[in-house]
């Protein structure tokens, strides 16, 4: 294998024999899906030497790893990774440009692997590219899905689901580990500590190389698959429909009892089954359970993991027969938990009996962990009431968050200001009760994917004017800042804009039929579908700024063309944000036809925004909108990707938008809205009429009478307005004067290009603290400890 990628003929020659052998096709008559799938299985061959070099390596050299337990990752297409990182891009683009081949159109015939939803799963898997780009031993641990997240149209102006079969092609990275499989019980009975009569389920690994940048590190991602066993006497429908539906889809609909089981027998599925085998492994290089902590970390991302604590419990003291302290002290030096979340209702619970039901004995661990929680804060003579709230078990249910930080030695948030909520008000408790186990480990994004790869034209400036080795090392863009005023350079990304901004105008007019006007400022707002991110008061402002145009010419003289992007997927039992969807598309169609305002404001909704959409997105933008409700958004991470490549964020200062805000410079951002202290003073004081601005603002009423015109009746859109007027717990309302006054600001400073391109400039440089590869290193430097690996 080694000569293949070694140059471009060699490579051409495997590739014509493997096209070959495989399909028995020449370069000629091959099907894109055959050229994609042969160059696939070359590299992924390629790629096992390093694997295993890797694995040698870690094994011989008995080194630490981390398991990073997450229920989500959003790894998009690997092709493009496994090339860009692996350092054969080049010969491959050579070889191809003689077989008259496009690499791009053949990466894209790549499913993305949608193993996620949002920010968490994109953040595993920018952890993944960046620990094995720093050379740690951290290896990914999550479920297989069969369907990804749904896949998003509009019809009709609305959100309608279908589903994402991702795995219709075969998914070449994987390989399948039947060796490595471990058996996981559920149900059943306890009679003295032992679980009698369960259902047994078998667990196999598939294991994703995960690829190092220019290293020769490979790792791995493994997804496990439940398939039925012999283990289990009667192969029934039942049984085997409820194995089957394991591994069918990322958060099966939780809305009756039968979804409630099934989402807790994922998490106990993968969280058990990557314990189970990585204390096999640990045995067998003969080493002691009682040393797991110097071997392993358990990373546990958000609550969904929650379960390998009670886990980890059970196999110490019912397997390897260890005393309830000194597997408590195991357990307590090998979990880690990361919280994502500030949202209360997010914070996850489990009704008591499906718990206790499905998970017998693990439930029965859990209560004397909570039993001993309780006795200890008696001891240190915690009021009742507090004891209620913080116990791992009350109200009838299991509170994950509780267990996970009991049972971690370390608890952290995922941007400073997130942590300083967490410490401060939202487990302000348990901080005062384990002070030392609170950090911080602001997020970050692989510059890789969201910059070399999707932004050759930006790399491209910024080596010529500071060389190449900020490739490696992020911070040292910072560099750039010296030309921040240079005028030359401001053009240079200007032309970079447009370039990009071509690219996506191509897109969504095949995607839409919409034409963008490529002198427009581009104002993109992409992320999940969720109140607290208020896509509602970007839609507001639209609204406002579409009749002003219409009524104001002045204003309509000084207006610089802008183009609103939005792209969003739903949860589709979410209503309230469905029916934002639905009133951002009705809107984008009477706006667009509009030929008084058409040529200087135009509204687009992507459908299925996802990472391979993204790309297109992020270069493309001139301002970041990122506009949640202050003390809401745990960090961002779109936030980042798009300041890299050069967009100035409107936004509040909320999660990482602060540490932006403050790296590149206050006046480089557009910030506006109430604080997060502010908004905390608002809900305590508890007299919040969002009404009362409504009837002294005639911008909004205009705006909502606007809106209400635009239904099959006239009370279409009520949901919204009214849940506006009388509740607006998300304070859409109190910072809707102050989003237009930034607004107003934003498409002003646009026209100012010495200033607009010196804070476009100054983003992008100051964006080097952002690079996951920092986020990692602080990750292993505070919490895991690992050794790096050095061949
Ligand atoms: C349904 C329930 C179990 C659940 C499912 C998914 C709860 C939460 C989630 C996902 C949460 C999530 O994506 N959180 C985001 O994590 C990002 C990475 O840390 C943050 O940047 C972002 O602010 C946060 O909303």
């Amino acid at each position: 294998m080694k000569e293949i990628f070694s140059n471009k003929d060699t490579f051409k020659g495997a590739f014509i024999a493997a096209l070959d052998h495989l399909f028995n096709k020449n370069i000629e008559n091959a099907s894109l899906y055959e050229r994609y799938a042969t160059l696939a299985h070359l590299l992924d061959k390629k790629l096992a030497e390093d694997y295993n070099k890797t694995t040698n390596y870690v094994k011989e050299n008995n080194l630490k790893k981390t398991i990073y337990f997450s229920m989500e990752f959003l790894i998009g297409r690997l092709i493009t990774s496994n090339l860009m990182n692996s350092g054969y891009a080049p010969i491959v683009q050579a070889a191809f440009n003689d077989f008259g081949y496009d690499l791009n159109e053949i990466e894209q015939v790549e499913a993305d692997a949608g193993l996620g939803n949002g920010g968490l799963g994109r953040l595993a898997a920018c952890f993944l590219d960046s620990a094995a780009s720093v050379a740690l031993p951290l290896y990914g641990n999550s479920l297989r899905y069969e369907k990804g997240f749904f896949v998003q149209k509009i019809e009709n102006n609305k959100q309608v689901e279908y589903p994402d079969n991702w795995l219709n092609n075969p998914f070449i990275w994987e390989e399948r580990k039947d060796a490595e499989a471990v058996y996981i019980p559920f149900y059943g009975y306890v009679e003295y500590t032992v679980l009698k009569n369960p259902v047994w389920v078998k667990a196999v690994p598939y294991d994703v190389k995960v690829v190092g940048a220019n290293n020769e590190v490979v790792t791995h991602l493994r997804l496990w698959k439940a398939e039925p066993t012999s283990l289990h006497y009667n192969h029934d429908e039942w049984y085997l429909n409820m194995v089957s539906k394991i591994n069918e889809s990322l958060y099966p609909d939780d809305s009756k009892e039968a979804g409630k089981y099934l989402r807790l027998q994922q998490q106990y599925l993968f969280s058990a089954a990557g314990i189970k085998s990585a204390i096999n492994e640990h045995k067998a290089l003969g080493r002691s359970v009682k040393d797991l902590a110097k071997y392993y970390t358990f990373q546990i991302n958000d609550t969904h993991p929650t379960l390998i604590i009670p886990e980890l419990m059970r196999i110490l003291m019912d397997e390897e027969h260890l005393g309830y302290d000194e597997a408590w002290q195991i357990v307590n030096e090998t979990c880690a938990y990361t919280n994502h979340t500030i949202l209360a209702e997010a914070l996850e619970k489990w009704n008591v009996d499906i718990f206790r039901n499905l998970l017998p004995r693990i439930y029965e661990i859990v209560e004397e962990m909570n039993r001993r929680f309780v006795r200890m804060l008696q001891e240190k003579s915690y009021a009742e009431n507090k004891i209620n709230e913080m116990k791992l078990i009350g109200n009838n249910s299991v509170r994950m968050a509780n267990i996970c930080i009991y049972g971690s030695y370390s608890v952290n948030g995922v941007a400073a200001l997130h942590t300083e909520i967490l410490k401060n008000i939202e487990l302000n408790d348990f901080y005062q009760l384990y002070p030392n186990k609170f950090n911080n480990k602001t997020n970050g994004i692989t510059h890789r994917r969201w910059l070399l790869h999707i932004n050759p034209e930006l790399v491209k400036i910024i080596d010529k004017l500071i060389g190449t080795e900020w490739q490696k090392d992020l911070s040292l863009v910072k560099a750039l800042e010296n030309y921040a005023t240079d005028t030359k350079v401001q053009k240079q990304i200007k032309s970079m804009k447009l370039a990009k901004k071509r690219a996506l105008i191509q897109k969504i007019k095949e995607d839409t039929g919409v034409e963008l006007n490529e002198k427009a400022i581009f104002d993109i707002q992409i992320k999940r579908l969720h109140e607290y991110k208020r896509q509602l008061l970007n839609v507001l402002n639209i609204i406002y700024v579409y009749l002003r145009l219409k009524s104001d010419k002045n204003f309509k003289k000084n207006f610089h063309a802008q183009n609103f992007i939005f792209g969003a997927k739903a949860a589709p039992s979410y209503v309230m944000a469905k029916d934002i969807i639905e009133l951002i598309n009705k809107v984008s169609h009477i706006i667009n036809n509009d030929p008084e305002t058409n040529d200087l404001l135009k509204v687009v909704f992507v459908s299925n925004y996802n990472v391979s959409y993204a790309e297109f997105l992020f270069p493309a933008a001139d301002i970041s909108e990122q506009i949640s409700t202050a003390s809401k958004e745990a960090s961002g991470t779109g936030n980042m990707k798009f300041m890299l490549n050069g967009a100035v964020t409107v936004g509040t200062l909320d999660g990482a938008n602060v540490e932006i805000a403050e790296l590149a410079g206050m006046n480089n951002e557009i910030i506006f809205g109430l604080t997060a202290e502010e908004v905390t003073n608002i809900y305590k004081a508890n007299n919040y009429n969002p009404r009362a601005i409504y009837e002294q603002d005639q911008r909004l009423q205009d705006v909502f009478a606007f809106i209400r015109t635009l239904g099959d009746n006239e009370h279409y859109f009520d949901n919204v307005l009214n849940n506006l007027l009388n509740k607006d717990y998300f304070l859409v309302l109190a910072d809707f004067a102050s989003y237009v006054e930034a607004q107003e600001k934003a498409n002003k400073l646009y026209q100012d290009e010495q200033t607009w391109y010196k804070m476009s400039i100054m983003n992008i440089a100051n964006a080097g603290f952002f690079s996951s590869d920092r986020t990692i290193s602080q990750y292993n430097a505070d919490i895991w400890h690992l050794k790096e690996i050095k061949f």
